[in-house]
């Protein structure tokens, strides 16, 4: 019958390093590569589901590193659901919860592979497992992380060119303030009347710090301010937000549905970024993005600079929301030298498009993930 043919046969991860077509700073990283870990979930019918896990610099975005989470799938949390039916994800959830705190990348990818691999079988979108399809594109923005504003300029006049990106998000916090503004100055005005600019300072600033340059952002027609402050302090960013004339993202402080309920309590931010990496997979993305609908709190899609399987596995769950009004940042598969599917994502007038495939919708390429795995 169908269900034991669902049963999880196996579980297969696989860590990868793609190259990146330029160097990618952030506040207190920087990177040349992506690594991700890639799962495959063979089903006892013999279908085989896939999944991503991103990681920004090792454990320097968060606690996890691809060499974590490959630990913790193949020690832990692998065990915890061998053998149980694919298709309840929600008792699964329950398992891997039990089996490890957190690993909320992790568990993501193995989630995502399960939907991917049930969604094959019956010929489904993934989408519709989660109650179908709203948009089948989203806006994408891209991320200027050079650091380099004459750089920065070049590939932003190249992305609006091409009709690729007109929303560009830059990266601050790795230098000085006035040194971050003066770049900033630099691109507003360069990019004046062509162009929407967003920051994420990835936790750089403290409160007096962000409560001097949100003045400066808004002059410059900056029109998002992602995690100015450290993810603990939410105090602080609530603070801001009530003197600040620029909508305040939250990032690093929302991983779970109860950060996002605080967030909402104490007034934290005006918007919040949604990844998989952080809610810990598709489900649990959605849930979060419950609370913060109740709440009024704007959706975004956020991203860790996944490949096209992260990538669609995010649009998968953000195809149906009511309502992703800041639109997404899932520029990652263009970021990267080379791909891991078989057939890339669209990328078409400044839209990211959701494949049309069952599961996730891509497929994985079995050379390219031997040409990338680490040795
Ligand atoms: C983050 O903090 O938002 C997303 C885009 C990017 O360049 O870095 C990531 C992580
Ligand atoms: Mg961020």
């Amino acid at each position: 019958d169908l269900r034991r043919d669902l049963a999880i046969a196996s579980v297969r991860s696989t860590i990868v390093d793609v190259p990146t077509v330029r160097r990618h700073k952030l506040s207190s990283l920087s990177v040349t590569a992506q690594s991700y870990v890639i799962v495959e979930v063979k089903l006892a019918n013999g279908v085989t589901g896939i999944g991503e896990a991103a990681t920004l610099g090792g454990p320097r975005w968060s606690e996890e590193s691809v060499e974590s989470i490959k630990a913790n799938i193949d020690t832990y949390l692998t065990p915890a659901i061998a053998g149980l039916p694919a298709d309840r994800f929600e008792l699964i959830g329950i398992q891997l919860d039990a089996a490890a705190k957190r690993n909320t990348a992790a568990k993501s990818a193995i989630e995502t592979a399960l939907m991917d691999a049930v969604g094959k079988t019956l010929g489904i979108p993934a989408a519709l497992l989660l109650g179908g399809v709203v948009r089948d594109r989203v806006p994408v923005l891209w991320t200027l992380a050079s650091g380099d504003p004459v750089q920065e300029v070049e590939e932003a006049e190249r992305k609006i060119a091409a009709r690729l990106h007109n929303t560009f998000k830059v990266k601050i916090g790795a230098e000085a303030p006035a040194t971050d503004l003066a770049r900033l100055r630099h691109l507003a005005m360069a990019l004046e009347g062509r162009a929407t600019l967003i920051v994420d300072a990835n936790q750089a600033w403290d409160e007096t710090t962000a409560l001097r340059c949100l003045p400066v952002l808004a002059e410059l027609g900056v029109t998002l301010v992602e995690q100015p402050v450290p993810a603990w302090d939410l105090d602080g960013l609530a603070r801001l937000r009530r003197r600040s004339s620029v909508p305040l993202m939250a990032d690093e402080c929302v991983f779970s549905a109860h950060d996002m309920l605080a967030v909402a309590q104490r007034g934290v931010a005006d918007v919040v970024s949604l990844k998989l990496v952080k809610h810990g997979g598709l489900l649990n993305t959605r849930k979060v993005a419950a609370v913060a609908e109740a709440a009024g709190i704007g959706l975004y899609g956020g991203c860790l600079l996944e490949s096209s399987i992260g990538a669609s596995a995010h649009l998968q769950a953000f195809a149906g929301l009511r309502s992703l009004a800041w639109g997404c940042e899932h520029f990652g598969p263009q970021i990267l030298t080379d791909d891991l599917v078989t057939e890339p994502l669209r990328f078409e007038d400044f839209h990211i498009h959701l494949p049309s495939g069952p599961g996730i919708g891509v497929t994985l390429d079995q050379d390219k993930l031997r040409r990338y795995a680490r040795a």
